[in-house]
């Protein structure tokens, strides 16, 4: 049997998985969700034929995510998670003893159920006692907070379907609002390179830099995200991301597979078609 798992980048442009075997598929409120079996990549998480994690490259992202925030403020002691259904955000956050409460905000609770039985190698920190996992709309859930967290991460899909609200300038306006003096949002911020997921990158630097007097990007090569080549917002009230790392990071001694702090200061650093297209936003 010959089972492709294929995602189109464009009209004229595929990414394709060989598949040992489909593992589930549900259709949920929300979305359709399938988790498959591949060769080379280990379990994939798929929702509405969007390629969300990998198991063998989902480290590359869920690092990115985390460590570039908690290593300039080590400091962080509430964190607010939205999305990130699959957990992997909620394993990298559970490593730091110094957080003492995560509010983990998903949608669609099937994802979380899915996810817990079917990729444990993401959803394995879930139960930790300082993680609260609230199922409803993200959108909504900051609307009602302020001056509560250190830390807000925004692991959504893409802008397009159940995750659009989470690009416009009335969510990062509520984010800014939820967040405490010191307080950092990092977001998936998309790819530069394809046309249509370069206008949702340019659409979002545009938003959260009307609210948010820092604001930059960085980047990452994750290699089954669209592209290969990724970027991740960056946003504060204060903090800057490379002046402000703390130099105790490393001292923690954390195993990680992609992140450092050499890694840190160049990921700012972006190409100049991708500053010429924020710069343009
Ligand atoms: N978050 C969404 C990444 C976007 C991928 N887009 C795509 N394949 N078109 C992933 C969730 C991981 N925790």
């Amino acid at each position: 049997m010959d089972l492709w798992f294929t995602e189109y980048y464009t009209k004229n442009a595929r990414f394709s998985i060989r598949i040992n075997k489909p593992v589930i598929s549900v259709e949920s409120e929300f979305q359709r969700i399938d988790v498959l079996d591949s060769y080379l990549f280990g379990r994939i998480l798929v929702l509405d034929g969007y390629l969300m994690l990998t198991e063998k490259d989902e480290f590359i992202y869920h690092e990115m995510m985390t460590h570039i925030p908690m290593a300039v403020n080590m400091g962080i002691r509430d964190v607010l998670v939205i999305g990130a259904g699959d957990g992997g955000v909620i394993r990298e956050l559970t490593k730091y003893d110094s957080i003492r409460r995560i509010d983990m905000v998903e949608l669609d609770k099937l994802v979380v159920d899915i996810c817990r039985e079917y990729l444990p190698q993401t959803s394995c920190k879930l139960d930790d006692p300082r993680v609260h996992i609230y199922y409803e709309d993200g959108l909504k859930f900051v609307r009602r907070k302020s001056d509560e967290y250190d830390l807000i991460i925004v692991d959504s899909t893409d802008p397009f379907g159940p995750g659009e609200g989470l690009f416009t300038r009335e969510f990062y306006g509520n984010c800014y609002k939820a967040l405490k003096g010191s307080g950092i949002l990092v977001n998936q911020h998309e790819s530069p390179y394809y046309p249509n997921d370069a206008r949702a990158m340019q659409r979002a630097h545009k938003q959260i830099r009307s609210v948010f007097p820092v604001a930059l990007v960085y980047q990452a090569h994750i290699p089954t995200y669209p592209s290969g080549h990724w970027l991740f917002g960056f946003a504060s009230k204060g903090l800057d991301p490379i002046a402000d790392l703390d130099p105790g990071w490393d001292s923690l001694g954390f195993k990680t597979r992609y992140y450092n702090t050499e890694l840190h200061k160049g990921c700012f650093a972006l190409p100049s078609y991708v500053k010429e297209l924020l710069e343009n936003a």
